[in-house]
Formats: structure tokens, sequence, C-alpha cells
């Protein structure tokens, strides 16, 4: 069974592929969906994959997500800018037609393939690696950049207001609605101290500064398929956010899920490698010959901003009572906040050198 409706393998049969189902198992990828890989027999061949359950506590309006991707994957299709990989990621449509499937419950379903011989990484092991995954993002900015911000929903409204998330946290610190705000006096206090940062991006935007793009605001390393064998970044996966956006966004975001040698649950060693930071302006910059000269100006500032971001969701989820993001365990958002919180106070370390190299680059 999917769990609450119909079974999995009626799910995958309202999707247009060719071979006989053979299996269905669950994988345990990201903080929101829930992710199923079918594989089929078509001959003496069996082809792979995925079926994702859209989270819509997280989404509201599915569908519209849903409308963006198959916008995106579209419109990359048919760029006619070049791209360094001839693989990529393909909707499969329903038997009806349609970019998804919805279950009479309300779910919504879709299907992609699996792209074969390619894995993600939850960190980065060279800056190499850190400047293939930053290729593959510019290259996506790179070839969106034509598509009018108006062409998509914003399927999760201000999900990158940073100063908004501020004042959500000053609220639910107030009302406290599981009695845990105490435990957080510290990381308050330091969050208090950086409400400057919160308005950073935001105010460019509203002054006109930064132009308002279709972005991917996913942008995390292990959302980029790598190449098992040659190591370069295949594709850019996960576009479930892919929405009218910022830059700096996205690619503070590979800062942020980067430059530290450790993942997101790891509190012990979390640092900025200055050879991880450069490779990742080298690489997007490289790809992405699109941006304004206030995008540039900002890259070495973008990862402190959405760094301080995350901490403030994950706290903000760990006082509301861990509703939106997966947890394991008590305390995991708490945990994860302070995680982001010390990355924050090695980026504010690291910031002159950062904007020093992306100085030369201009
Ligand atoms: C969520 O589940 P995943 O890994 O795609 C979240 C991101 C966070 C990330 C933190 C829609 O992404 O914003 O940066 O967790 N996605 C949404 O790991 O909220
Ligand atoms: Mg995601």
């Amino acid at each position: 069974m999917s769990g609450k409706g119909i079974s999995l393998e009626s799910i995958a049969q309202e999707f247009r592929i060719q071979g006989e189902l053979v299996s269905i198992e669950g994988i345990d990828t990201g903080l929101i969906n829930s992710t199923y890989i079918a594989s089929y027999q078509l001959g003496s061949e069996q082809k792979r994959y995925i079926l994702q359950r859209i989270n819509s506590h997280v989404f509201p309006d599915p569908i519209a997500v849903m409308e963006n991707v198959a916008k995106v994957i579209g419109h990359l299709k048919a760029s006619t800018k070049s791209s360094s990989s001839s693989r990529s990621l393909e909707l499969f449509p329903t038997t009806g037609g349609l970019p998804y499937f919805k279950e009479q419950d309300g779910s919504v379903w879709r299907c992609y393939n699996f792209i074969e011989g390619c894995c993600t990484y939850d960190t980065v092991e060279s800056p190499e690696q850190a400047y293939q995954a930053a290729f593959a993002f510019g290259e996506f900015q790179n070839k969106l950049a034509d598509l009018s911000a108006e062409d998509l929903t914003e399927t999760i409204v201000d999900f990158h207001h940073t100063r908004k998330r501020f004042a959500r946290l000053m609220e639910l610190v107030a009302a406290d609605p599981c009695g845990r705000a105490a435990e957080i006096t510290a990381e308050l206090a330091f969050i208090k101290d950086r409400e400057s940062v919160v308005g950073r991006l935001i105010d460019l935007r509203d002054t006109g500064a930064l132009p308002v793009r279709i972005t991917h605001n996913d942008t995390k390393f292990n959302n980029v398929m790598v190449d098992e064998q040659s190591g370069e970044a295949v594709c850019v996966i996960d576009l479930d956010t892919v929405m009218p956006g910022l830059s700096l966004y996205d690619f503070g975001d590979l800062v942020r899920t980067s430059v530290s040698p450790y993942s997101e649950e790891d509190i012990e060693g979390v640092s900025v490698r200055m050879p991880v930071f450069k490779a990742l302006v080298d690489g997007y910059l490289t790809a992405c010959d699109c941006l304004h000269e206030a995008e540039v100006e900002n890259l070495a500032y973008a990862g402190n901003v959405i760094t301080l971001e995350l901490a403030i969701r994950f706290l903000s989820d760990y006082l509301e009572g861990d509703l939106y993001f997966k947890t394991e365990r008590e305390g995991q958002n708490l945990h994860r906040a302070r995680v982001q919180l010390e990355l924050v106070r090695q980026l504010e370390a690291s910031e002159e050198e950062m904007a020093a190299y992306v100085r030369q680059w201009k």
C-alpha cells in the first residue's frame, strides 16, 4: 500500500511506462517527499523509474508544483544553449497525458526517469566536485534566464523571504506552542544579533537591484546527479521548488551545503574550506553568464544569509513541534539549527576572504 490509499502498484500503473512492473521499493531521501524506485522489465532489459508522492503539507498546491516542474523541464529541453551532459531529468506522463497522478485522497504523484550510473553525495569531497556541482547549477540558471518569472507559480509563498522567516520565529517564541522556547535562549540571542542580515538580499530585490528569476530554490549539493565513473555532474534534480526567486539564494544554498566537510546533521568539524568556495564561484560563473553586477557582488554573502535562514527554519519547526521537516528523534531540528549557526559563525569569519576572491571575477 502507498500508506494512505491505493497500492503502490496501482499508482505505478497510472504512468505511461513500457514493460512489466517487477518491483517497487521505498528509498530514504530528502526531508520532505516519499520516494520509491519502480523497476520494469522490457524484453531482456530492466529499467528503473522514480515514483514520488508530493508532501501536501509542505506544498499546498501540488498540481501547481507539477505544472512548474513540467514547464521548467520543457524549457531546459528546448534551450538552444549548449549542455555539458546528454542525460537529463524527464517526467513520465500518466496514461491520460498529465504530468502527475492525483489519488482519490488528494495525494499527487509523479514519475521521473532513474538516471543510471549516477549518484548523489551529501558532502563535497574535493574542490573539483564542488566545481562540477556549481557548474551544473550555473548552467541550469543560465538556461532559465529567458523564462519569465510570471510564467511560474510561487508554490510556497515567501519561501526564501528570510526577514519573514525571522518574524515568524519571533512569533513562535512568543506563542511557544510546545513549551520549548526556554531551550533556545542562546540560539535566539545569536540570531537576534544578526537581524540586519535577514534583509540583506530581500531588500536588494525590493529596490530592484536584484532581478527576480526562475530559480531552483533547493540547490543542496546532494541535488546534483554525479556520474559514478567520471565524477562529472550530469544534471540537477529535485525541481519541486522551481519558482520565482533570487539566484543568490541558489548560490548561497550551494555554499551552505558544500563548504563544510560534514553533513547537516554533524556539528563536529563544521568549517569553511576556501578551495571549495573558490571552486563553487568558478564553476557557477563559468557556466552562468547572465548574472547582473549586484548578483556577482553578493555571491560571497549569500551563503551566510541562507544558512541563517535554515537555522531559523529548523528552530521554528522545533518550536512548532517538528511538523515540517522529517525527524527521527526529538531535538533533531534543534540540533540541525545549531549546526547551521555554527556554520554562520564560520562563514562570517571567512567573509572577507570570500569577498576578495569574488572581486577577482568582476
Ligand atoms: C528540504 O527535503 P529536501 O532535502 O529536498 C527543504 C529545503 C531545505 C532542506 C534542508 C521544500 O529539502 O528548503 O534546505 O530540506 N525543502 C523544502 O535539508 O522546504
Ligand atoms: Mg527538495
